[in-house]
């Protein structure tokens, strides 16, 4: 059964002239007993809520994951997808990417992103079984990693994370084939990964992972474990290859017509490419038939659950919100406009999370360390903590880049959703991980405060000043500044509202007055743009703000009045919203006066919106140690200044 997994891989490599046949033909054993004996799953239902976990960390051995899909009957993953790999609209992309064929988890590739998402899925696992009991959520998180996973630098945070958690239903095959592409792991790693995992809290083994026997105790041991499990499996990459096995130059090149010969004459497999025989065939057919009576058995303990129970589990894995959702966002502005107060739009953010929290019991928040910061823990949260699951808080400790792809597992387990703090500027710790957010299209929330100089004394180091430019040039993410407490409410309800596009709210340190004074429940941010304040008479001016800026472009509108200058102001918490609305109701929005853009940041991206005759006030390079109120007059982000703009324009 093994064999058929390493020839599918040797062959589809060939046959695309590309791709990495080394892995798969190295962890075949591996995987075969894990998803013959051990894994829960059901082909016919690859959805189903309750099916154990299998991330493939090491996605360049994408052939490994194929191969399996496809042996053991998913319907989608068709022999002629095995024959199409790497090619164009093909569900076998070079690496696996989630939502392109059914039985990929997470999208993979970068290595060490996968054994990262795992350990948010393993977290959402017994957080679930927590709030649900374990007749409804009862499964295991399977990962497959190499090297390079372990190399990288997101493996020391997701693996202290998950020791420190005790998630014990976490269980990681490491590939020690030591091999990586530059030839053999001694050239540039000496690390005891046993003990390294040891230390942080894991159970560690090392086995044959050619023994099949050896891997199916492994497992069996790892069921029991009180910690989360890394089992060392020594393998031969592209085992059974003539003169390659062993050897960089199977990594991640086609072996050539020869060398395949080699391999299947030792590996006594006498077929041609692609054709596996029946017998075979039948025995892998069989192996993925055996999680259906498990499916059915859960399916009847979830019919049996308390209808209530039920209900809710089934809400929250449709992804829809709670049916008073819109009420609750309409009463917190409704209170922010009574209250009519000055606050940060991280406070505002603070109390939203106040009602949504209760509201919305899918929210699972957090912080890297900057909880009182970031304004992310509600008063009545519970911590989650080692072994126990029952808060809905989480410590992620100073690991941005591990809690963003920890809540990428979270999103892409599902019934939970996951959001997470940090300072706007570290978003750059975590990119990596936020753009599989983007490229995943899973709904992690970001809560990114001091998101400009207005931060002050902690100066440039801290100053996010490039980063909503680059932020605003990922695709498929949603980068939201609201300009007072109404829209920070509003840009929550869209975050929480887009289930398949990661949202970062991107917040104030500051105090911010409050600008959205008018009555109504319109939310007015869902257009990315709009008219806060219109010129009184025909525009001469129109003044585009994003955030804290949106009320030095309002003090910068009733300055240019005085002067006889008629200006409107136009908030734009989400460029992204703002791009998708029909070009009519944005040519209205921007109008045809003079534009100028103000924004406490780079001007990169803001010449789309400006025009030609047009002047941006902003940063032009980092910031400065300073308190705030000598900060923006020293860089000159004033409503003078803006004025001034104006006026040069006319
Ligand atoms: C973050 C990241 N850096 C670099 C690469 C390119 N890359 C792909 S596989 C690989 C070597 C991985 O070695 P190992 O995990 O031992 O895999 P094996 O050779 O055993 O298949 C590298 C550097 C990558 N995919 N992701």
């Amino acid at each position: 059964m093994a064999n058929a997994l390493r020839a599918l891989a040797m062959d589809a490599v060939e046959q695309a002239r590309s791709g990495h046949p080394g892995m798969p033909m190295g962890m075949a054993d591996i995987a075969t007993v894990l998803f013959t004996q051990f894994l829960r799953f059901d082909p016919e239902a690859p959805d189903w809520p309750d099916r154990d976990r299998f991330i493939l960390s090491n996605g360049h051995g994408s052939m490994l994951l194929y191969g399996l899909l496809h042996l053991l009957g998913y319907p989608d993953m068709t022999l002629d997808e095995l024959k199409r790999f790497r090619q164009l609209g093909s569900r076998t992309a070079g690496h696996p990417e989630r939502g392109l064929a059914t039985g990929i988890e997470v999208t993979t590739g970068p290595l060490g992103q996968g054994l990262a998402n795992s350990v948010g899925m393993a977290l959402a696992e017994r957080l679930l079984a927590t709030q649900f009991g374990d007749q409804i959520v009862d499964h295991r998180t399977y990962v497959f990693c190499g090297d390079g996973c372990l190399m990288e630098g997101i493996s020391h945070e997701a693996i202290g994370l998950a020791g420190h958690l005790k998630l014990n239903k976490l269980i990681v095959f490491w590939d020690d084939n030591s091999i990586t592409i530059d030839g053999p792991t001694s050239l540039s790693v000496s690390d005891d990964q046993l003990e390294r995992f040891r230390a942080h809290g894991w159970t560690a083994e090392r086995i044959d992972g050619e023994d099949t026997d050896a891997i199916a105790a492994a497992i069996r041991r790892a069921h029991l474990s009180e910690r989360p499990v890394l089992i060392a499996c020594r393998t031969t990459i592209a085992f059974g290859a003539p003169t390659k096995a062993g050897t960089a130059a199977a990594h991640g090149s086609p072996l050539g017509p020869e060398e395949i010969k080699g391999a299947k004459e030792r590996l006594g497999w006498e077929f041609p490419a692609f054709v596996v025989p029946d017998d075979v065939r039948a025995e892998w057919r069989e192996a993925g038939a055996r999680g259906a009576g498990t499916r059915r058995a859960w399916e009847a303990r979830l019919a049996a659950a308390a209808p209530d129970r039920r209900a809710e589990f089934q809400r929250r894995w449709k992804g829809d919100l709670p049916a008073d959702f819109d009420g609750h966002i309409a009463k917190l502005c409704d209170d922010f406009r009574s209250k009519n107060a000055k606050l940060a739009t991280r406070q505002s953010s603070g109390e939203v999370l106040e009602a949504l929290v209760p509201a919305v019991p899918e929210l699972l928040g957090g912080s890297a360390d900057l909880t009182p910061s970031n304004n992310t823990r509600t008063k009545n949260d519970i911590d989650v903590r080692p072994g126990d699951f029952s808060g809905r808080y989480m410590r992620y400790g100073i690991r941005e880049h591990g809690m963003a792809a920890a809540m990428n597992g979270v999103a892409a387990h599902g019934g939970l959703i996951p959001y997470g703090g940090t300072f706007l500027t570290f978003t750059d710790y975590a990119r990596p991980a936020i753009r599989l957010s983007a490229l995943m299209e899973v709904g992690v929330i970001y809560v990114m405060t001091h998101d400009s100089i207005g931060l002050g004394e902690d100066g440039p180091t801290h100053q996010p000043i490039e980063h909503l430019a680059a932020l605003r040039a990922m695709p498929h993410l949603m980068v939201f500044r609201p300009c007072d407490s109404v829209e920070t409410a509003e840009c929550w309800a869209l975050a929480l509202k887009h289930r398949h596009a990661p949202s970062i709210l991107a917040l104030t340190r500051q105090g911010l007055p409050l600008l959205r004074t008018e009555a109504g429940s319109e939310n007015r941010s869902a257009r990315g743009a709009y008219v806060l304040a219109e010129a009184s008479g025909e525009r001469q001016v129109t003044l585009l703000a994003t955030g804290s800026e949106v009320s030095i472009a309002m003090a910068a509108k009733d300055a240019l009045a005085a002067a006889g200058v008629r200006a409107a102001v136009v908030s734009m918490p989400c460029w992204e919203l703002f791009e998708a609305q029909p070009q009519a109701y944005r040519a209205a929005v921007l109008g045809r006066a003079p534009r100028v853009g103000v924004e406490a940041a780079v001007r990169l991206g803001w010449d789309r919106w400006l025009g030609d005759r047009s002047a941006f006030i902003g940063m032009s390079g980092f910031g400065a140690s300073a308190p705030i109120d000598a900060l923006y007059p020293h860089f000159g982000i004033t409503a003078e200044k803006v004025a001034e703009a104006a006026r040069s324009l006319l």
